[in-house]
């Protein structure tokens, strides 16, 4: 499934206040200091994908747009699930790493700027930041100041990731609401030595041509010097996989199964919810695991907003995303050949999960 790209006309430059429109929002503390750039023709993208990829054979909706409010909580529950390892996995490994990774990257002098495509919750960077500022017993000298980017759809994801960040000292944020190619395209062209984070095994939402062709953007927006830190689940048991993305606590069945809570919401839609089943597969050939909704039952299913009057036969599904998962060695060669040259790798050998900083040639 493609991520779209967002053109960057019609950005506005706003500096977050109080009179914030969301209700949940007042409730919680605002932190006014960070600045927020929107792209504004983001709001019809929702309606128009519902209506393109729902009519694909067979019928799909794309991955990002299972992160709402609720499907962004539902995430952060299975990250604590013991099924699902690879939040944990990359937690430690750049609490461990931190200082080493800042080191690696940060400029003899000057400020270093982390780009962070798709924060999430902010609690990776949150650990990184943490992790390198702390006092230690491997000194590096100094901690350099840093310029934060975060860049990320989901409104809701970037005041959770700028909340989080926003006690750090020395430390800037700017949040790009936007998709990774506008953010890309956003800090591009700019001389500040670069950091960009690629966490979460959130490269496995791309298919491979796409994988390699995002690699290449990330690379064309760095120049000669910069760094890539990118976080990748690696391939394992199939019946592991399958408790990691198909959980016996049914998290990840109320995750996926939202989408349809959420189109019925904002496109007007009569998905009955009930009537639709989570199954996740493990596709070998692919080397993914998918997640369907399949229909349990013939149902008519409306969406106004986006157009749609379909007819579901019973067992009929709807892609809703694709995990992909990596070897080591694959992973080496996609970054050598999209421009990047290895400078250090660090397995958490037991959920088999790696995180591997790259140079930009
Ligand atoms: C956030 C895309 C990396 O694919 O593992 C978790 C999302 N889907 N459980 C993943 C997800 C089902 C997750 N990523």
């Amino acid at each position: 499934m493609r991520h779209s790209a967002a053109s960057d006309k019609g950005r506005t430059k706003v500096l977050r206040h109080t009179e914030e429109t969301d209700r949940t929002d007042r409730l919680r503390k605002s932190s006014d200091a960070q600045e927020v750039l929107r792209y504004s023709e983001q709001d019809t993208d929702f309606a128009r994908d519902v209506e393109y990829y729902l009519a694909l054979e067979p019928r799909q909706l794309p991955s990002r747009y299972l992160y709402d409010a609720l499907g962004s909580a539902l995430f952060d529950a299975i990250c604590e699930l013991p099924w699902y390892r690879i939040t944990r996995a990359e937690l430690g490994l750049l609490d461990t790493h931190a200082r080493e990774i800042l080191a690696l990257t940060a400029p003899p002098s000057g400020p270093l700027r982390i780009v962070e495509l798709g924060p999430g919750n902010g609690t990776k960077l949150l650990t990184l930041i943490e992790a390198a500022q702390s006092p230690g017993p491997v000194r590096d000298g100094r901690s350099p100041h840093l310029d934060v980017h975060l860049i990320d759809v989901s409104a809701n994801a970037l005041d959770q990731a700028g909340r989080a960040l926003a006690g750090l000292d020395d430390v800037a944020i700017v949040k790009h609401q936007t998709t990774y190619e506008g953010g890309l395209d956003e800090i591009a062209r700019t001389g500040a030595r670069t950091l960009v984070l690629f966490l979460g095994s959130n490269i496995g939402n791309f298919d491979r041509p796409g994988a390699d062709e995002f690699l290449r953007a990330i690379r064309a927006a760095l120049g000669p010097g910069d760094a890539l830190l990118v976080g990748v689940d690696l391939v394992k048991p199939e019946y592991e996989l399958l408790l990691a993305y198909d959980d016996p606590l049914g998290i990840t069945a109320a995750f996926n199964r939202n989408l349809l809570v959420r189109i019925n919401r904002e496109l007007g839609g009569d998905f009955d919810v009930d009537a639709f089943r989570h199954r996740a597969v493990w596709n070998r050939n692919e080397s993914r695991v998918e997640m369907h909704l399949v229909s349990r039952r013939r149902q008519r299913v409306r969406i106004p907003a986006a157009h749609i009057d379909v007819t579901m036969k019973e067992g009929e599904t709807i892609w809703t995303e694709s995990s992909y998962k990596y070897e080591p060695d694959e992973l080496a060669a996609v970054l050598e050949h999209t421009g990047f040259r290895p400078i250090e790798s660090w397995l958490a050998a037991e959920e088999r999960f790696l995180l591997t900083l790259v140079r930009a040639e």
